[in-house]
């Protein structure tokens, strides 16, 4: 099947077991839910649990042991966004093409918005029906630390004290590599975790995903100047209006678009153990290095 249909395929999935955790009596709290559910359906690609869903076919795991994880990690990287978005941080009025939560909702509901989807995602995680608690336990605890002061949190400490200083490259590696990488890596280590995976393929779908974030921000670095906004739903520009280094702003666009392709490459070879297996992932690397949203 094309790359696109499967990707088509893991969005359903994902959005009808989403909706499915979003369901509530009526409570006298309900617009929690309102902003909750606001930015969670406002369309975002879903880039995270398809690595998640994606890793779990390839290792022959369970789809029903990962779609937990994988909605819960959506929900981690929704509430990171609602909360990036506050103008205490970056300050943004369009997300996905929408006004951003806080616009929509006010500051206060944004904050216990993003508050709310980062609990509901350890909810349902530590609630999950499972045969394996001992992966399942495992997977929890890679997802609790990827999003936390030594994974995006971290990042994003980085970044912010970063704003109008020159960074080196290795500073921005490093920054990257926790801000959008710490949750694309616990993508990959969770669906192999509760696949039942060998230390061996968890380091490989690892190495995997440390790559193919790496690419994912550099091309997230290269659309905000080349990409087009009503595509993209955010205003282009907006990283040397903040005053970032980005991999652009070090290196140039072509030099950036090299390394996009280098960081693809490197995540593909990483899958190498897995052979033919590894097409869907192989198929999904090559497909973003040319993503335009
Ligand atoms: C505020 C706790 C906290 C963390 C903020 C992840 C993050 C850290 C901020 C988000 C802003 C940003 C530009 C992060 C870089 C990673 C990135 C490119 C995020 C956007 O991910 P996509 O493109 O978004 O997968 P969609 O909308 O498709 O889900």
């Amino acid at each position: 099947m094309e790359i696109q249909n499967i990707i088509k395929e893991k969005i359903k999935t994902v959005n009808t077991q989403l909706e499915e955790y979003m369901k509530h009596p009526d409570l006298a709290q309900n617009s929690i839910f309102n902003a909750m559910n606001y930015s969670l359906f406002a369309g975002g690609k879903r880039l995270r649990p398809i690595i998640m869903l994606l890793v779990c076919d390839m290792l022959g795991g369970d789809e029903k042991e990962v779609l937990p994880f994988a909605c819960a990690l959506e929900m981690i990287h929704t509430y990171s966004l609602i909360h990036d978005d506050l103008p205490a941080m970056d300050n943004d009025d369009l997300r996905r093409g929408k006004p951003t939560n806080h616009k929509v909702f006010g500051e206060a509901a944004a904050i216990l918005a993003g508050d709310a989807l980062l609990n509901m995602a350890f909810e349902i995680t530590s609630s999950i029906n499972t045969e394996n608690p001992k992966r399942a336990l495992r997977a929890i605890s890679v997802l609790s630390k990827a999003s936390g002061a030594l994974g995006m949190i971290g990042g994003q400490v980085i970044d912010i004290e970063s704003e109008n200083k020159a960074i080196s490259h290795d500073m921005l590696l490093n920054l990257h590599s926790l801000k959008t990488g710490a949750i694309i890596r616990a993508a990959g280590v969770i669906g192999a975790v509760m696949s039942g995976a060998g230390e061996d393929e968890i380091k490989a779908v690892d190495s995997y995903c440390l790559n193919l974030g790496l690419a994912f921000q550099i091309r997230d670095d290269i659309l905000d100047v080349t990409g087009n906004e009503e595509t993209l739903g955010k205003p282009i520009g907006s990283d040397s209006e903040n005053h970032k280094t980005t991999f652009v702003t070090l290196f140039g666009l072509e030099k950036s678009k090299k390394a996009v392709d280098e960081y693809t490459g490197k995540a593909i070879s990483s899958l190498s153990v897995f052979k033919e297996k590894a097409k869907e992932l192989t198929d999904l690397a090559n497909y973003l290095t040319n993503r335009s949203v």
